[in-house]
């Protein structure tokens, strides 16, 4: 496939409702999508990025920089085998891979719909539904929360999660599962707590969770590797994983049993494929984590989600849980078993609404190849 066109655009969505994890309150999202066309097949891919760098080092606005100053001009008239190309290209950038993943993305979508395959059939999809589950941001109290659970459950979804921090944890965490004794329950406390915590966590052990995420520092494997000998509960990483290396790094020292997939932390489809492979050769669990995503990310998670090894329900849910208007059509929509069904379209599987993404558009950049212009 050759690169004739790339734009880059910024949307501003209002989330219905704000979400608040240890690291902050979102409510109005600026986010990235990367619109190519190669072949004349136009791609979508969204950049995961958040506003502001308390998740990973990454924000909108260093991934519109490295965008455009490094990944567009790089990519721009190249011509490639396959999506799966790209990040040799991409490697001599170091870091930014949810930058990098942007781009690598909206070319699988091409490459789906050049070889008339649905996009999770190309990345090496098994499964014809992915399992659903809810991640809950903090609230105001634990009784405010066990409605919130109360109402996700009626609409299906298989497993709970909680985001705590200190001094929102214990009680919250309780009380839920006072209410509800049998449901797959986890929390995520994206590194707000320290390794000398660990009498702390483990107290968590007592609730029977499925996984604790992220409890320590976003950078620090071998901290987790401590703390999860001191704990029943499973430990599950996210922010430190952000390639096959480090999934490997972590088995192998001990400082998790499951391993969140992130399609922007790892930089791209190619890179998520291979710790998923890492992670199904040690027979640690992997399921799909979510940034709040617009439709075209939410679409390229479910694709990923169908691989083999994603046998945890992830964060993939109902578009309306988080947005009035989603920019995709159908919008992603949950069975009453708690499911997505993988769609039998081909490339992303959701058509993408153009106009609606023009009128969100608050700023976009072009690159054209000029070698075709020419001529
Ligand atoms: O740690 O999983 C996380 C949102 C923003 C940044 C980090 C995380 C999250 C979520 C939301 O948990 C998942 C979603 O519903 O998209
Ligand atoms: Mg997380």
């Amino acid at each position: 496939m050759r690169v004739e066109q790339i734009i880059l655009r910024e949307i501003r969505m209002r989330l219905k409702a704000p979400f608040e994890t240890s690291f902050g309150v979102t409510q109005d999202r600026r986010i990235l999508l990367v619109d190519v066309m190669a072949d004349g097949v136009r791609g979508w891919g969204e950049i995961t990025t958040v506003e502001a760098p308390f998740y990973n080092s990454e924000t909108t606005d260093t991934a519109w920089h490295i965008f455009s100053a490094f990944i567009a001009p790089l990519v721009v008239g190249q011509t490639f085998e396959s999506a799966a190309d790209l990040s040799p290209l991409l490697d001599p950038i170091r870091g930014h891979s949810m930058a990098k993943a942007g781009m690598e993305n909206a070319l699988w979508d091409v490459e789906a719909q050049q070889k008339r395959l649905p996009l999770w059939k190309l990345v090496g999809g098994t499964r014809n539904e992915i399992a659903c589950g809810v991640s809950l941001g903090i609230r105001d109290s634990p009784a405010a929360l066990v409605d919130k659970v109360e109402e996700e459950l009626r609409s299906g979804y298989q497993r709970i999660k909680l985001k705590i921090k200190p001094g929102k944890d214990l009680d919250y965490v309780a009380a839920v599962r006072r209410a509800f004794p049998d449901i797959l329950l986890s929390v995520d406390a994206n590194s707000a707590y320290r390794l000398a915590d660990a009498n702390h966590l483990a107290k968590f052990d007592e609730f029977n969770l499925l996984m604790m995420e992220q409890p320590l520092e976003w950078d620090d494997i071998l901290s987790h590797a401590k703390l999860q000998a001191q704990l029943r509960t499973a430990i599950c990483l996210d922010e430190c994983i952000n390639n096959s290396h480090h999934a490997s790094g972590a088995i192998d020292s001990g400082s998790c049993r499951i391993i969140n997939i992130k399609l922007g932390r790892v930089g791209g489809h190619s890179s998520a494929r291979k710790v998923h492979d890492v992670c199904r050769e040690h027979n640690v669990p992997v399921w799909c984590g979510g940034m709040l995503e617009s439709g075209v990310g939410r679409a390229h998670n479910v694709a990923m989600s169908t691989l083999p090894g994603f046998t945890l329900p992830g964060d993939v849910s109902a578009s309306q849980r988080y947005w009035a208007e989603d920019i995709i059509d159908p919008e992603v929509t949950i069975t009453c078993a708690g499911t997505i069904p993988a769609p039998e379209t081909i490339g992303l599987g959701y058509e993408v609404k153009a106009d609606m993404i023009e009128g969100l558009t608050t700023r976009s950049n072009t690159w054209k190849d000029r070698t075709r212009i020419c001529v």
